[in-house]
């Protein structure tokens, strides 16, 4: 099989350190499938960089075909098929989110741009680095000769995180939880759900709210624990989520590349034709499912109550704001 080619920015940062191997071991497109890594990251880093760069290839890997260190994005960029991107500068004490934003639209904007120029017109993109949602928009905004339903952003790990508060709740395994979504920003507005979720307990299937049997935590303590628990892990270790943050991108962009069969997932891409009534061109995350390096669709006709209704347009405001203010700061 051809090697592809998979960019990895932000690559000398902790959230990829963690990734890496997993995507050099076969984790994410499969174990016959050979790849070329291409390490973008800042001319700083490029030392740090080197040593990732040794670190890979002592894992002496048979998949590994290439690994290329650069912070170039034209060479990172060239013909490539997956771009993951992760990095960005980060929000250091004091700073404010839109200093954040001003700061990484631009860095988006540029990496957009040099995708139009250089990678294949299939590639598909997953933007992580904050404001992820938004970073993602511009990405896609930048790179019109590229598909929008190519770009995304990582809730991922969002959607991870509401399917372990549920299963710690009744006391089962992750992979008895299934369809818990994540609606909107991947901000402190983002709106983690359990309508649609499905579990598994003593060998039955049952509706997640009819196991869980408590609509005070599903409306409330459930959804500020996944909201907040970027913040907590912060507060612990004094540096942002990185192992678990990897583990959704391996989620994320496994299921996109290999199909995501019947579950439903959460992405955040191109929202239009006002799909759940949510506004047109954001970047939004939908309950979606995907065929095997097919297209992400979102899943439609699913039922929406008023406290959820609140709660999906609220996040879909703030990204609003913040598109409206990512566009302004990109035309300066
Ligand atoms: P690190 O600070 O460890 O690494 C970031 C790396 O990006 C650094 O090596 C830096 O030099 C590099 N970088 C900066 N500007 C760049 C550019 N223009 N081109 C290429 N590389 C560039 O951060 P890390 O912990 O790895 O986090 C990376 C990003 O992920 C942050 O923006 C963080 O906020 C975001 N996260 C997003 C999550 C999500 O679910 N969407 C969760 C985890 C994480 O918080």
């Amino acid at each position: 099989m051809d090697p592809i080619r998979v960019v990895i920015t932000g690559a000398a940062g902790q959230i990829a350190y963690s990734l890496l191997h997993s995507v050099a071991k076969g984790d994410v497109f499969g174990k016959d499938q050979p790849v070329e890594l291409m390490l973008l990251d800042i001319e700083p880093m490029m030392t740090v960089l080197g040593g990732v760069v040794m670190e890979v290839m002592d894992c002496s890997l048979p998949l590994v075909r290439n690994v290329v260190p650069t912070a170039d994005p034209m060479v990172a960029f060239k013909d490539a098929d997956v771009a993951m991107l992760v990095g960005a500068m980060p929000r250091r004490e004091g700073m404010e989110r839109k200093d954040l934003l001003k700061a990484n639209v631009k860095i988006f904007k540029a990496q957009g741009q040099a995708m139009d120029d250089v990678a294949k017109k299939t590639i598909k993109v997953v933007v992580v680095g904050n404001p992820a949602n938004t970073n993602a928009f511009i990405c896609a905004k930048y790179a019109p000769s590229i598909p929008k339903e190519n770009f995304s952003a990582l809730t991922r790990l969002d959607q991870n995180r509401a399917q372990a508060q549920v299963a710690n709740k009744l006391g089962i395994p992750c992979n008895d939880v299934n369809n818990c979504i994540i609606w909107g920003n991947h901000s402190s507005t983002q709106f983690p759900d359990v309508s649609y979720a499905t579990v598994k307990v003593a060998g039955k299937e049952l509706e997640a709210n009819s196991a869980i049997k408590d609509d005070h935590w599903v409306r409330n303590d459930f959804i500020s624990t996944v909201q907040k628990r970027g913040a907590c892990v912060i507060a612990a270790r004094k540096l942002s989520s990185a192992m678990s943050a990897a583990n959704a991108i391996v989620d994320h962009v496994r299921d996109w590349w290999q199909g995501s069969g019947d579950r439903m997932v959460s992405m955040a891409v191109w929202s239009n034709d006002n799909k759940y009534g949510i506004a047109s061109e954001l970047m939004y995350s939908f309950p979606v499912k995907t065929a095997a390096k097919g297209k992400i669709e979102i899943v439609n006709g699913l039922k929406i109550e008023e406290w959820q209704r609140e709660r999906m347009d609220l996040t879909c405001k703030e990204l609003v704001e913040e598109r409206d203010a990512a566009l302004a700061e990109c035309e300066e």
